[in-house]
């Protein structure tokens, strides 16, 4: 094997360390394997910044990856080896790809030499990935390996950002590439890189449409937030006195306190209320938002006959669910700063709109938040944790009970991205390492984990993992013994023939306190304020409150569609 044995020659995964590097990827996430030991190798014999996070599944390190990428705006690494390895990377990286976050995905392959011969691990990689991914290529032919990397990253935070994949065979990872080849383009570190600028007149066009309009809103996806625009979001807002709702992947790019903030729209964290905003528009301007069954409650509010204006990106989602009169396919950043330049102000009212709307969708809320009788019901800990978190907290929910109640009220008083969930495929068992990928991306904020039972028994492993790295995430479950969201699913729409979804009640305290995390048990509403209380006090590494609570298919969730 060669280890630079030439001084102008690197091997492959010596090249892929210093390029690495050199894209300022200071964390990687990934599991070791036979077919990645070049790597390894010279990540353990090279000078570089970058630190290995050894996962206890390829899926958790891929949802690491996605987690970090989200609130650093960095592109996520992640990687793992051939075969298996491969194979169970995959969630990560399709929610990433279709949740529009940069993340670069490596996993090794067997020597190109064996292709054919039966060698233990083999698989079409290239095949595999490419359906799920933006781009992806077999890194083959040392030549192109360099040049493979760069338009991996340049792919992945350009245009709509995505996810890539590179498989990494084992004799071009020890084959000779030329130092000349170690260089990269800056601009492709973080994403959204190259932003395309909107076209000026198409621009006028759509404020002229917005000035004629007498009840606008807007609904926003994850694009403005994946920007860092929220404050070219909130001048908009401001100067129009507009009503800004959100998708679920949306909120919180508008702080939950700001008197235009309607809130979440749709099936799931949506109410009565705020779809009865969407229905007295007359005109719905989607902002990176694709416009997806959940966000319209199956395309049905707003209806198919209300005037739309669609701004995103990505030319795919544009006229996919509603007919647009205007479209305009640009970044949103750059859109919004244009916006603001070309608008004047106008007063439709929104602050006015939206306060009388959260009046109404609060009261049954707070009235079940303060219901004193077990079990606990969803609003009390949203309530709860609401009133004690930090106003910094990164809040990772999974399905299940998580998401619908903490989109729907969870009350965050800072824009940004502090709410992260996986509304591309909804795959349980995603908070648990998600947050660990946004703990290390900012380990000086609180980070919460909320995850449903079904979704624990999906990711448990990694509690190893946040213990062994000492982070302070508190992990909280919803424990109700039922894959309840599918138990709600069963009770409205198959008149309660109830089938194959209950499971035994798992301790997660033992469970937790067996990988030696700090534990708290809630089985009753007066334990919850004080427990909750003393897990945010405990910071010197993980703590998990298990807390026994009504199950979703009896709670008065925030859901108008259990079947997405
Ligand atoms: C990987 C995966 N398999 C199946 C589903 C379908 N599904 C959606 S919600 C849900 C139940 C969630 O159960 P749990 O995590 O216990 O949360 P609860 O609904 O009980 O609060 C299931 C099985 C899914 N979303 N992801
Ligand atoms: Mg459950």
């Amino acid at each position: 094997m060669k280890n630079s044995t030439k001084s102008n020659y690197l091997n492959g995964a010596e090249a892929l360390v210093k390029l690495l590097d050199k894209y300022d990827v200071r964390h990687i996430f990934g599991l070791c394997g036979d077919t990645s030991l070049p790597f390894y190798d010279a990540l353990h014999r090279l000078n570089h910044s970058i630190k290995h996070i050894l996962t206890r599944d390829e899926r958790s390190a891929s949802y690491m990856a996605d987690g970090y990428a989200r609130v650093t705006g960095k592109v996520g690494i992640c990687e793992g080896p051939s075969g298996g390895g491969a194979t169970y990377i995959v969630p990560g990286v399709v929610e990433a790809n279709e949740s529009s976050i940069s993340v670069i995905s490596f996993t090794s392959d067997v020597p190109t030499t064996s292709y054919g011969h039966f060698p233990l691990t083999e698989l079409d990689q290239k095949a595999l990935f490419k359906p799920l991914t933006k781009w992806n290529c077999v890194l083959s032919k040392p030549k192109n390996f360099a040049k493979d990397i760069r338009r991996a990253f340049k792919e992945s935070t350009t245009g709509k950002p995505g996810s890539c994949h590179l498989a990494l065979p084992f004799d071009t990872q020890t084959a000779e590439v030329s130092e000349k080849e170690i260089w990269i383009d800056k601009k492709h570190t973080r994403f959204p890189a190259e932003p395309k600028k909107p076209n000026l007149n198409k621009l006028k066009k759509i404020i002229n449409e917005i000035s004629k309009s007498k009840n606008p809103i807007i609904i926003s996806g994850g694009a403005i937030k994946n920007a860092f625009a929220e404050k070219e979001l909130q001048n908009l807002v401001e100067k129009l006195n507009i009503v800004f709702a959100t998708s679920v992947t949306g909120k919180g790019t508008l702080s939950d306190d700001h008197p235009n903030s309607l809130g979440v729209v749709g099936s799931n964290g949506g109410s009565i209320f705020t779809r009865e905003v969407l229905n007295n528009s007359d005109l719905v301007i989607f902002l990176g938002c694709r416009a997806g069954s959940v966000t319209t409650e199956k395309w049905q509010y707003p209806d198919k006959k209300k005037k739309i204006i669609h701004i995103d990106i990505d030319p795919s989602v544009i006229d996919a669910n509603y007919k647009s009169h205007i479209s305009l396919i640009a970044e949103i950043k750059s859109t919004l700063i244009e916006m603001n330049k070309l608008i004047r102000s106008h007063d439709f009212k929104g602050d006015l709109i939206v306060k009388n709307v959260k009046k109404k969708k609060f009261k049954k809320f707070i009235e079940l938040s303060e219901d004193n009788k077990s079990p606990i019901k969803p609003e009390k800990i949203v309530r709860e944790l609401n009133n004690q978190l930090p106003k910094d907290t990164y809040v990772v929910v999974d399905p299940g009970t998580p998401c619908p109640y903490f989109a729907a009220y969870y009350n965050f008083k800072k824009s940004g991205r502090y709410f992260i969930t996986n509304r591309a495929h909804g795959a349980l068992g995603y908070a648990l390492p998600a947050s660990i990928g946004v703990q290390i991306g900012k380990p000086n904020n609180r980070v919460i984990s909320v995850m449903g039972d079904g979704s624990f028994g999906f990711a448990v492993g990694e509690l190893e993992t946040a213990v062994r790295l000492k982070l302070p995430i508190i992990f909280i479950v919803i424990s109700n013994s039922v894959y309840g969201w599918i138990k709600a699913g069963q009770k409205t729409r198959f008149n309660k023939r109830y089938f194959s979804v209950d499971f035994n009640r798992t301790d997660h305290c033992k469970v937790a306190d067996a990988y030696g995390l700090k534990t708290f048990k809630v089985e009753t509403p007066q334990e919850l304020k004080s427990q909750i209380s003393e897990a945010i006090n405990y910071k010197s590494g993980p703590c998990l409150i298990d807390i026994i609570t009504q199950p979703l298919q009896d709670a008065n969730a925030p859901v108008s569609e259990w079947i997405a």
